[in-house]
């Protein structure tokens, strides 16, 4: 209701994953044109050793918005951690990759923790030196302000951080992995309003809204809209809402960092950038942070 109430209307991102959301995401992470996925897994691939290695053997690896653990498979096998906390704001994907994490690493304690991590998170007590990994350029949906104070907070619960960030890259390939031919981040971006018409009783008719993402260079993001295809009224439970023609809905920043960039916020909150791994292609990178 605050972020519709907005002279530029919003909505923030974290609501996009209910179930359908989640199931949306991970077709978009399976699409042809949205590399972030696979290059992540391919640098993880690459580097598992020396990732594993800065990590720490048996430590407590802790994951934020761990989703379907994909990317953690490798992690887990290479570093056979003294436990793993996985934090998601959706129950239902958290529920299901413990219940598959747990048929593949049998010998390994699960601590699941559902979770808003825009507000500070309480985690159980660590059972070893913890690592705190953020993989999938997650930290790309905070802008520069949350990310500061998202990593602040991390730096007070462990010494060392995985962060996956997505480089800055040539627009048309950014443009091209946030408007897929299939219509899967379209149908992704959409849900947000069939959710808000389930969970709060609402009107919004998706055919009158369209899916809009576009590179904006200044602020080094992509972002993604909801366009109203006509001059319209919506219900919310008991509020009503005018859209014009064209006025649009902000659904999601994802900020991309060059390397540098990205070590000078990461330095602002306390964290030293100790290693940089990359894909081949140069698409996207993980760094080692070690708390200062
Ligand atoms: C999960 C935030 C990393 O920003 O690329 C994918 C979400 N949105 N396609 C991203 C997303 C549209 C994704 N993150």
């Amino acid at each position: 209701m605050a972020g519709l109430s907005l002279p530029q209307k919003a909505i923030p991102p974290k609501y996009f994953y209910d179930a359908a959301g989640s199931r949306l995401f991970e077709r978009i992470c399976r699409l042809p044109e949205y590399y972030v996925t696979r290059a992540e897994l391919s640098l993880t691939r690459m580097h598992i050793a020396a990732i594993a290695r800065f990590a720490g053997q048996g430590c407590e690896l802790v994951e934020y918005g761990s989703g379907e653990s994909l990317k953690t498979r490798l992690l887990i096998r290479a570093l056979r951690p003294a436990a793993y906390v996985p934090i998601d704001i959706s129950e239902i994907a958290l529920r299901q990759s413990t219940r598959k994490l747990s048929k593949s690493f049998p010998w390994l304690k699960i601590i699941p923790v559902p979770g808003d991590f825009s507000r500070p998170i309480e985690l159980p007590r660590a059972r070893a030196p913890r690592v705190v990994y953020f993989p999938g350029s997650t930290i790309g949906n905070l802008d520069p302000e949350e990310a500061h104070a998202f990593l602040a907070m991390t730096r007070d619960q462990a010494g060392r951080m995985l962060v996956g960030v997505d480089l800055k890259k040539d627009a048309n390939v950014l443009h091209a992995a946030y408007n897929d031919s299939r219509g899967v981040t379209a149908a992704f971006n959409l849900n947000i309003l069939a959710r808000i018409n389930r969970e709060l009783g609402a009107d919004f008719d998706l055919s009158q809204f369209s899916h809009y993402a576009f590179y904006n260079a200044a602020a080094g993001r992509i972002e993604m809209h909801l366009v109203s295809l006509a001059r319209q009224r919506v219900r919310v439970a008991r509020h009503r809402f005018g859209f014009d023609r064209g006025e649009s809905i902000h659904t999601e920043n994802s900020y991309k960092y060059s390397a540098e960039g990205f070590r000078a916020l990461a330095a602002r909150a306390g964290y030293s950038g100790k290693k940089l791994w990359t894909d081949r292609k140069g698409l996207f990178a993980l760094h080692g942070l070690t708390a200062v």
